[in-house]
């Protein structure tokens, strides 16, 4: 690692959030529940200590995610940052630089810490990475617990406890994923204690699907492809077909759980061509068994965990980028099984 930043104890970690009273909490582009659950979790922690503390992401809060914001903990628009009076930014979930998305230019002085799970990845601040957590919720949890037993606050409020458990219950697949250790139940079983609605927050997450969500599963069905004797699923979406559906990229959200259930598949991937951005395809992967997609996604400049990766591949048109993904994976059969 890049021993330009320092790395952080969480202790260490404590102390410098303490010198921020007006932190901004960057997330990732295309955040998802753990990086938005975390980003609003560390600003309701800086709320209860008395400070102000702002979100920020490059890109709209999904809809399906929307139930986690709230007015007690703003979000600041991308375009009203230069505006704003920050004396701090701290990034959570996020890994390399690159995800941070069009307000990293507006970022005038950087990143001041850097906070996340992932395995690999450069670190771009002074950093706190631990890679046994499941979600970068985790570590805010463990943050909410260092503040209580210091005295700066006197416990975790129910709204940051919820943002912290839908973070966790989000990058855990619900408690399922492999990431998942016997701290995680823990801190979730802390949280229930908090009384936090978990049957809500898992409703939203994994059980309510909004129609177009649902006629984008459809789709996905109908497109799913298989390679390798059944062993590599590929669902590829360009933006000819979201258009012609009146789709956009959120709503493949569970291309990817799909792709992956399949009987036989130990490699699944979900491709899809940006809505505003023609030629550049997000890719993400996911291992059933170990095997390291990191690896696969990181030759393409992304990364991610060893049985979760992604990465952006631009080329002409969706059937390029499944054949440099297959080239890649040493798969010699590029014809699609039926
Ligand atoms: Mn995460």
């Amino acid at each position: 690692m890049n021993n330009k930043y320092k790395r952080l104890s969480l202790s260490e970690l404590c102390d410098r959030l303490l010198q921020f009273q007006r932190p901004v909490v960057v997330m990732h582009t295309r955040p998802d529940g753990d990086a938005i659950g975390s980003a609003y979790g560390l600003c309701g922690i800086f709320m209860a200590m008395g400070r102000d503390a702002r979100c920020l992401c490059s890109d709209p809060i999904p809809k399906r995610l929307a139930f986690l914001n709230n007015e007690k903990l703003p979000c600041l628009e991308p375009e009203t940052l230069s505006g704003y009076d920050y004396d701090g930014v701290i990034s959570v979930d996020i890994g390399a630089w690159g995800q941070i998305g069009s307000v990293a230019e507006d970022l005038s002085s950087g990143i001041d810490i850097m906070i996340d799970h992932h395995s690999k990845g450069e670190p771009f601040a002074d950093y706190y990475i631990n890679k046994d957590a499941a979600a970068a919720g985790e570590i805010i949890y463990d943050i909410a617990c260092e503040f209580v037993r210091r005295g700066r606050m006197e416990k975790i409020d129910k709204l940051t406890a919820a943002c912290i458990y839908a973070a966790i219950s989000s990058d855990t697949g619900c408690f399922k994923y492999s990431n998942v250790t016997a701290k995680t139940h823990q801190i979730a079983a802390d949280l229930l204690a908090l009384g936090v609605p978990f049957v809500e927050i898992n409703r939203f997450l994994f059980d309510s699907k909004s129609r177009e969500l649902l006629n984008a599963e459809r789709i996905v069905y109908e497109k799913l492809r298989f390679y390798s004797g059944g062993s590599i699923s590929i669902c590829a979406i360009d933006n000819s077909i979201k258009r012609s559906n009146n789709l956009l990229d959120e709503h493949f959200s569970t291309a990817i759980d799909i792709a992956r259930s399949v009987e036989g598949v130990k490699i699944s991937m979900v491709i899809r061509e940006m809505d505003q951005n023609p030629g550049s395809f997000r890719v993400s992967m996911r291992a059933n068994e170990d095997i390291d997609v990191s690896d696969v996604c990181a030759h393409f400049g992304g990364g991610g965990h060893l049985r979760a990766a992604g990465c952006t591949i631009e080329r002409d048109n969706i059937e390029e980028v499944i054949l440099a993904l297959l080239e890649r994976m040493g798969v010699t059969s590029v014809v699609a099984e039926q």
